[in-house]
């Protein structure tokens, strides 16, 4: 508790409250404690001692009551009270039916577009390699994926399965392939490592972290890895902001999570962002879960934060109207003020409608919303980024959705809480801050893996899955495409249908990382006439692997040790690897694969492994 709080609470005198049930367990409670007790009975929160018997019964328990609250007390910016006081805010506009964009009319903004491949595109991609030694990255994953239903934590569902790389091993190899390529740029200067920090919860911390240590961090430094763990959030009864306490346990208070948003004030909290300013961090790079393109969108964005020197710069992707991402747009007051921010998916829509457009969230003639959809890839820049969390403690605007039992709104269905998003950062930052964001191709940045089959069957036609099925398909489609952009001849994909959905299955070409960050890499690595039939699986993992004039038709695997350098050439012919269809519903089958609808069957493949120095020519 602030120390100004704690010494108005020590000069009340408890014994005045009329709260005969906490009066008579004093006793048991250490000074701290008491303090907190008073703290919330003068917050309207008696009630929560209302069922609470006589000493000597439940005392431990009633003990760690006060944990909970402590912990609560501590975890949130300005404590218990603050929070209260802000759900009482927040519940009363919900009550009043105000909107949190009242006042505010949204145009669309300009941003960065970036084209793939064109020449500003890959010279984006160049500053940003160069850039990413100053770079620091924060994952958020501290969500439970109710929408996916996935048994596991997201981070360790396999990005693809011809691999079988999970979300976690693609985002560390990732990092460590930028470390390496502009570390090698800046030569003479010291090797820089690129920290990585994960937001867990109590959902998913210890999986996380076991997920780590029992694949040795995959390739990257412990120490280089920081977890820190989100606290849930009190849960709110009523419009007053009571305090809803656990019907299975009455020394409880009902939690549920606060949103992706706390990232910013545990960064802040933990010290990290200090840590990371004295080695000379300059940008700090915000992610999701379970995007495994994500990665192809970095060098050519990070270009654009460098260039532009934008203190924030947000991702986007051409947005499907409905879609179940965010719009950005520029939001005008009446009274002058402008900004350019995330409206979220369920607000777009109503905003639209009681100002710019009676059909709200609809496409317009380019077959897309005009707002661009935020991706929630953030690019902050650290020094304006801790200036401003100094002011804030990295409280950011949060928001309260109530499901109310009826239109009087006197009472909820259910105990509801307040919330935030990381995205909402730039809410609180002056009209003057350097705010953007750039646009790029959906096929080369965004495929989440959010949805489950059943729910992702029924996604409006035209618009994105958000599967597991969708997710994994988008991984080769991109790989086709880059190589197909890179002057190789890949064959047109054919539309399969996998779990209900309708997707475009592509040769099944993934590298790693290293092979390739950028456009400029994989040109570098191509050579001569090349084609890749439909049938085809081609998987490279090796940094120094050439390919000359190939024709692939069946499965390549080339898997090759730094130092080892190897030209891929001549005709390839196998039976290769086959789809088969398999049903989410067969419980037989293993959840990552059955939510997926197919298995890949391994027939028969060309593999070259090369784990000596030196250079090789693999030619069937
Ligand atoms: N997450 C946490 O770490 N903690 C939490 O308490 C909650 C989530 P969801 P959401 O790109 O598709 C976001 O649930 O919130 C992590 C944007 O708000 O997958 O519905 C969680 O682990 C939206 O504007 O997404 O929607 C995951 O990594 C749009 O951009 C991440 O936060 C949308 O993502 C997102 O959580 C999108």
């Amino acid at each position: 508790m602030a120390d100004s709080t704690s010494d108005q609470l020590a000069n009340l005198d408890i014994s005045e409250f009329d709260c005969p049930n906490l009066q008579r367990n004093l006793n048991i409670l250490s000074p701290d404690y008491v303090d907190l007790a008073k703290m919330l009975i003068q917050n309207g929160q008696s009630h929560v001692f209302d069922e609470w018997p006589e000493p000597g019964v439940d005392d431990d328990e009633k003990l760690a009551f006060f944990d909970q609250i402590a912990r609560l007390n501590s975890s949130y910016p300005g404590g218990l009270v603050q929070y209260i006081n802000n759900a009482k805010e927040l519940l009363a506009d919900s009550k009043a039916g105000k909107n949190a964009f009242d006042g505010f009319t949204p145009s669309v903004p300009t941003g960065e577009n970036l084209t793939f491949a064109d020449e500003n595109f890959i010279k984006y991609e160049e500053t940003g390699v160069k850039e990413a030694k100053n770079a620091a990255f924060v994952l958020v994953a501290g969500g439970l994926g109710e929408r996916l239903g996935y048994n596991g934590i997201k981070v360790a569902l396999p990005s693809e399965t011809s691999t079988g790389t999970c979300f976690l091993q693609l985002y560390i190899e990732s990092i460590l392939a930028l470390q390496e390529a502009s570390c090698r740029l800046a030569e003479g200067e010291p090797l820089k490592e690129i920290p990585l920090a994960i937001m867990t919860s109590d959902d998913t911390h210890a999986r996380t972290l076991a997920l780590l240590e029992s694949n040795a961090y995959f390739g990257m430094k412990s120490t280089q890895v920081s977890l820190v763990k989100q606290e849930k959030v009190a849960c709110l009864a009523d419009n007053d902001a009571r305090l809803a306490v656990d019907p299975q346990n009455k020394y409880r208070i009902q939690t549920k999570p606060h949103g992706h948003g706390d990232v910013h004030s545990l960064l802040y909290s933990s010290g990290l962002l200090n840590k990371w300013h004295d080695a000379g961090v300059k940008w700090v790079l915000f992610f999701q879960d379970t995007n495994g393109l994500l990665f192809k969108a970095i060098p050519a964005s990070l270009g654009v934060s460098a260039t532009k020197q934008y203190q924030v710069n947000s991702l986007a992707v051409p947005r499907k109207a409905k879609e179940a991402i965010g719009g950005i747009a520029k939001l005008t007051h009446a009274d002058g003020r402008t900004m350019v921010i995330n409206v979220e998916y369920n607000q777009l829509d109503p905003l639209l409608r009681a100002t710019i457009n009676s059909e709200g969230d609809v496409n317009c003639e380019t077959g897309f919303s005009p707002f661009p959809g935020n991706i929630n890839q953030l690019i902050l820049e650290l020094e304006s980024y801790i200036e401003e969390l100094k002011k804030t403690g990295g409280a950011i605007k949060e928001f309260v959705n109530p499901k109310y039992k009826d239109a009087t709104k006197t009472s909820f269905k259910s105990s509801t809480r307040l919330e935030c998003m990381m995205q909402d950062y730039p809410k609180t930052l002056p009209p003057t801050a350097r705010v953007g964001f750039t646009v790029m191709d959906i096929w080369l940045a965004y495929a989440p893996v959010k949805n489950n089959p059943e729910d992702a069957a029924k996604v409006p036609k035209g618009n994105p899955y958000h599967s597991a099925t969708s997710g994994e398909m988008a991984i080769y489609r991109a790989h086709s495409l880059i190589l197909k952009k890179a002057g190789v001849q890949i064959a047109d994909p054919v539309m399969h249908a996998y779990n209900g959905q309708e997707v475009e299955v592509w040769p099944r070409i993934v590298w790693k990382p290293k092979w390739a960050l950028t456009f400029s890499d994989v040109k570098r690595k191509i050579g001569g006439n090349c084609s890749v039939s439909l049938k085809s699986t081609m998987v490279l993992k090796g940094r120094n692997i050439f390919i000359e004039g190939l024709s692939l038709n069946g499965t390549l695997i080339v898997d090759a040790i730094d130092d080892a350098e190897v030209k891929v050439e001549g005709s390839v012919q196998n039976v290769g690897w086959t789809l088969e269809n398999v049903d989410y519903k067969d419980t037989r089958i293993p959840e990552e694969i059955r939510i997926r609808g197919f298995r890949i069957s391994k027939v028969d493949q060309l593999e070259g492994n090369f784990r000596e120095p030196g250079n090789y020519c693999l030619k069937p």
